[in-house]
């Protein structure tokens, strides 16, 4: 085996958003592109020599040649280990929680979540770092730069890696360890939960169905749900990770996984449905005809997490993304709890986990997680909410119920205008920021604008900068609109609308979102001029 330098250039657009480097397949896969991202990463920090990484996949196609490449790219710039889920698979928890475990310098996670697989769809490339979480801003920086500055890469022409045995092999000098993706992920689950309670449920006649949407956590969901904790063969339904992850669209939220909320619907609905993402991180929970939003859910875990053996001494505190909705705050506000409001990703919640001061963390976009690893978590996240109903007894209607009476509710949902015109999607976000000095006191269908800023961010622990995250319009009454273009869209501009309205009159706590937001919809249309801008009758994405 030997290894060789590639002369090549800088290739355009290879800067990465709010995780990771997502793409065209197509781009993944012409000549130099891979190599030229991953030989940054490898530049950004400091080199390869004598690392050790973890690498692994959603399962996506591309997958099984891109983790090839990785590999004869760590080999020849000098890693010491890498150590691969067994067929190139890891879901991103278990990922990061692989590299926390084997103290690895860090991970490359192939997946572009819950966008689309094949030739035709989206493939991505993250990389993590020694903490198990996403490259932080500095990294990301550093790697952006390095893409627009290359010259060369360093790759060996050794034959592929057999991945399909679990145990070790070796790559020129490189050792490649190949392990079960789901054995470890599934032991820390167990040291969380009261797996006992749990199995009770499902003893007692308690249905889960669990979709994994043909993506990555179909083995981790069956190894736990149905093998370990007795839930019956059939629970976990798209359980077999596909290339193409069977033509679907593996986001779990009520749009995408319309089958899931099908069944949830019926009269013979089970007691608790979820589903998660293509690599794993995200997860959907509904009841019995009780859809639950993920600010919800967040809230929840929040107000309950004590209930749960690996939370029995309470939270440090908790911390949201800030088109989050606010339901978590006002648990935090009860307990005497911190809680902060970061940047949408999850690479800022990291330091705040590292430094102790939080240990529950979740975004909109459904990712809920906790300090067991520094990723979103879709199994941990469905593992929570089946550990609070084994305690408390109840359904998932009666927890909200009880929830929203005790704390309030504040109805939500997200707006997406897909695949805009890039520049109709900046001129309206620069037009916004232009004008925020003016919004205060202004009254749109009936609502006092309190406050509107531009979101800016300083990290308590680093003090690391962030600014543009995003528009904030406060109204009186604890509505709120957010207006945010998406960093992870492969298709023109994705402008997302987080649209936020608080009850607390008990008599109005059970109305539909779209009724009770419909002042602030119409607010949010008037102050950005949506309809006229984008040329559109509405959103094509409401979740
Ligand atoms: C979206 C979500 C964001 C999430 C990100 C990655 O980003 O809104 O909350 O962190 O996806 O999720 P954006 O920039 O398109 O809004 V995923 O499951 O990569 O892993
Ligand atoms: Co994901």
């Amino acid at each position: 085996m030997s290894s060789h330098i590639v002369a090549t250039q800088p290739i355009a657009g290879q800067n990465a958003g709010t995780s990771g480097l997502r793409r065209k397949t197509r781009d993944f896969m012409a000549p130099h592109f891979l190599e030229n991202y991953v030989q940054s990463i490898m530049n950004a920090i400091g080199g390869a020599t004598g690392k050790r990484f973890v690498v692994g996949g959603d399962g996506r196609y591309f997958n099984d040649r891109a983790i090839q490449v990785i590999l004869r790219m760590a080999a020849a710039n000098g890693a010491a280990e890498v150590i691969s889920g067994q067929n190139g698979l890891l879901s991103t928890p278990a990922a990061s929680h692989l590299i926390r475990l084997n103290k690895a310098d860090g991970g490359f996670i192939l997946s572009a979540s819950h966008n689309p697989a094949g030739i035709d769809a989206d493939f991505g490339l993250k990389f993590n770092m020694g903490n198990g979480g996403p490259a932080t801003e500095a990294v990301t920086d550093a790697i952006l730069a390095q893409t627009q500055s290359i010259t060369a890469y360093q790759i060996t022409d050794a034959p592929d890696v057999d991945l399909t045995q679990i145990g070790q092999t070796e790559l020129g000098e490189m050792q490649i360890t190949i392990v079960d993706p789901v054995a470890d992920h599934a032991a820390l689950m167990a040291q969380l939960f009261d797996f006992d309670a749990i199995r009770a449920l499902f003893d007692g006649g308690f249905r889960l169905t669990f979709d994994a949407m043909h993506a990555a956590t179909g083995p981790y969901a069956k190894a736990i749900f149905e093998d370990t904790l007795g839930a019956p063969a059939g629970t976990v339904v798209n359980g077999t990770p596909l290339p193409d992850f069977g033509g679907g669209h593996p986001d779990p939220n009520p749009i995408w996984a319309s089958e899931l909320m099908d069944i949830m619907n019926a009269p013979d609905a089970p007691d608790f449905g979820a589903a998660s993402d293509g690599d794993g991180d995200r997860n959907m929970i509904v009841g019995r005809g009780a859809y639950v939003t993920p600010s919800d859910s967040l809230a929840v875990i929040a107000a309950n997490a004590h209930l749960v053996p690996g939370y029995a001494k309470g939270l440090s505190g908790v911390a949201r993304s800030m088109p989050t909705s606010t339901a978590v705050d006002r648990v935090a506000r009860a307990k005497d709890m911190p809680c902060f409001e970061v940047p949408t990703g999850w690479k800022f919640f990291g330091s705040l986990m590292d430094a102790g001061k939080v240990n529950l963390c979740g975004e909109e976009s459904a990712g809920t997680g906790s300090d067991h690893v520094r990723e979103k978590d879709g199994l941990w996240a469905v593992l929570m909410w089946l550990n609070i109903l084994a305690v408390t007894g109840q359904s998932v209607a009666d927890v909200m119920a009880q929830h929203w009476r005790t704390y309030g509710r504040n109805y939500y949902t997200r707006h997406d205008y897909e695949a805009l015109d890039k520049d109709i999607a900046n001129v309206l976000m620069d037009d916004l920021r232009a004008g925020l000095d003016t919004l205060p006191g202004k009254q749109f269908t009936g609502l006092e604008v309190m406050a509107a800023d531009d979101f800016a961010y300083t990290d308590p622990v680093d003090s690391s900068h962030t600014t543009g995250q995003g528009i904030r319009v406060m109204f009186a009454g604890g509505a709120r609109v957010v207006f945010r273009l998406s960093g992870t869209g492969t298709q023109g501009a994705t402008l997302r609308i987080y649209l936020e309205q608080l009850e607390t009159d008990v008599d109005r706590l059970h109305m539909e979102p779209e009724v009770a937001l419909a002042a602030v919809i119409q607010a949010a249309d008037q102050i950005a001029g949506l309809r006229d801008r984008t040329g559109r009758g509405g959103p094509e994405v409401k979740t």
